[in-house]
């Protein structure tokens, strides 16, 4: 009879408390890229023209990487190396997938990309965006682990009309192109506060992965209100006058801002907000119509302008909120540290990432690693403040070595000062790119 008045009181105790009604979850991951985003492109990176008070709160609410850097200095590798937790150069994918000329290639379906290993760990996947890893169907974000998917392909598609550069309608409803209505920054928002409704966990008994992957800001440049550029069967986009495009540039990012507000109120909406781990990132610097915070260089190049991007992670049951964040940080080292996050390892044989956990959490330094970029015949090495670029060309390389500590513009070349450790990085640069091209592991130190 104790026993039974006992486990009476428990049950009115916990559900008077409202709490351990269901276990504890998981937390629920949503990661945001923006496109072609440079370093000064937000107002929380000190841009004072644009005004983005979403990703403002979400910083101030979180950590803000301040040596944060895309994998890739073009769309496609970033997005290999974010899938995959691996130099992208393993993957196959170390340069663009072209509309033009890489239709029929794409990230081959043998890596365990980040929406299979969270969906083996028990999560609904959803992905609301741009894809940029094949543009067959063969390809799918739907046979990578994405249980829902809605987006676009291709690098980059009519706001409005959503065709690609080649004049082929983009927009697909998992693996069949179907067109709808709508700005493409809107439509993905909309699909992701969808997602989130209706794979509340409270509902659902499982915790949620969503990755939305936002067309904004790279171009075609279009606002909400601005006409069709392309048409389909027409390779090319219209022409927008060159004056207006700083305007309709700081319109992009700020209807990005919105829809990442949008995210975040309907996570606070469900009660998830807390237990959702956030991670904001660009895939590579700006062009010359962005903003890369006064670093030289821009998308597509070796200098810190193309490859360091601002990014922001949330967490706010497990990470102290308003941190900067100084660490050397690459994208392929999202994938471990998220699956970190719920005590699990990555279950390919090997990745290049590694998890940045106990740094997020208990602000201890990352083991110290040399880093390596490469696009095209560009290059570079990152080893602590050091920085070797090595750009290849038939008449010879050309070496530069920059000390980012005291020069974080890249404007004094100290190569001729330093020659052993000029040739200890070239050395080291070499042996990482015999390693990612015949993929064995790379040996740090
Ligand atoms: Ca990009």
């Amino acid at each position: 009879m104790k026993k039974v008045i006992f486990i009476v009181q428990l049950v009115l105790f916990v559900s008077c408390t409202g709490k351990k009604e269901i276990p504890d979850l998981n937390p629920n991951i949503v990661v945001i890229m923006a496109d072609d985003l440079g370093y000064g492109g937000i107002s929380c990176y000190g841009n004072t023209t644009v005004y983005t008070p979403n990703l403002d709160l979400l910083a101030a609410e979180g950590i803000k990487f301040t040596d944060f850097h895309s994998n890739g200095a073009v769309c496609s590798p970033t997005r290999a190396a974010l899938m995959t937790g691996k130099y992208q150069q393993r993957t196959g994918v170390g340069g663009v997938i072209t509309a033009k000329s890489h239709r029929e290639v794409g990230l081959n379906l043998n890596e365990t990309t980040i929406a299979e290993e969270f969906k083996k760990h028990n999560y609904n996947c959803g992905m609301f965006g741009k894809w940029h890893l094949g543009y067959s169907k063969a390809y799918n974000p739907t046979l990578q682990g994405f249980d829902e998917y809605t987006g676009f392909v291709s690098g980059n598609i009519d706001y409005h009309a959503h065709i690609d550069q080649e004049g082929y309608l983009d927009w697909w409803k998992g693996n069949k192109i179907e067109n709808e209505e709508g700005y493409s920054t809107d439509l993905i928002t909309e699909y992701g506060v969808k997602f989130i409704q209706e794979n509340n966990p409270k509902k659902t008994g499982k915790p949620f992965f969503l990755y939305i992957p936002h067309e904004a800001p790279h171009g075609p440049y279009q606002r909400r209100i601005d006409k069709i550029l392309r048409k389909v069967g027409n390779a090319g986009t219209a022409t927008v006058p060159k004056d207006s495009i700083s305007s309709i540039y700081k319109e992009m990012v700020e209807v990005m801002d919105e829809g990442i507000g949008k995210i975040m109120q309907v996570l606070k909406e469900t009660a998830q907000y807390e237990n959702t781990i956030v991670f904001f990132l660009s895939d590579n610097g700006a062009n010359h119509y962005g903003n890369n915070g006064g670093l030289r260089g821009y998308k597509g190049g070796v200098y810190e302008g193309g490859s360091r991007v601002p990014a922001i992670i949330s967490y706010p049951n497990k990470i102290k909120k308003g941190m900067l964040n100084k660490q050397t940080v690459l994208t392929m080292d999202i994938l471990p540290t998220l699956l970190d996050f719920i005590d699990q390892k990555p279950s390919s044989a090997y990745i290049d990432g590694i998890s940045l956990k106990d740094n997020l959490v208990h602000q201890t330094n990352l083991p110290s690693r040399d880093v390596f970029f490469a696009f095209g015949n560009k290059s570079f090495i990152r080893s602590g403040a050091w920085k070797l670029v090595r750009i290849k060309s038939e008449n010879g390389d050309k070496i530069e070595l920059y000390n980012l500590s005291y020069d974080i513009q890249e404007t004094n070349d100290v190569s001729s000062d330093n020659p052993d450790l000029l040739n200890k990085l070239i050395d080291k640069l070499k042996i990482w790119e015999k390693e990612v091209k015949e993929g064995i592991k790379v040996v740090s130190e």
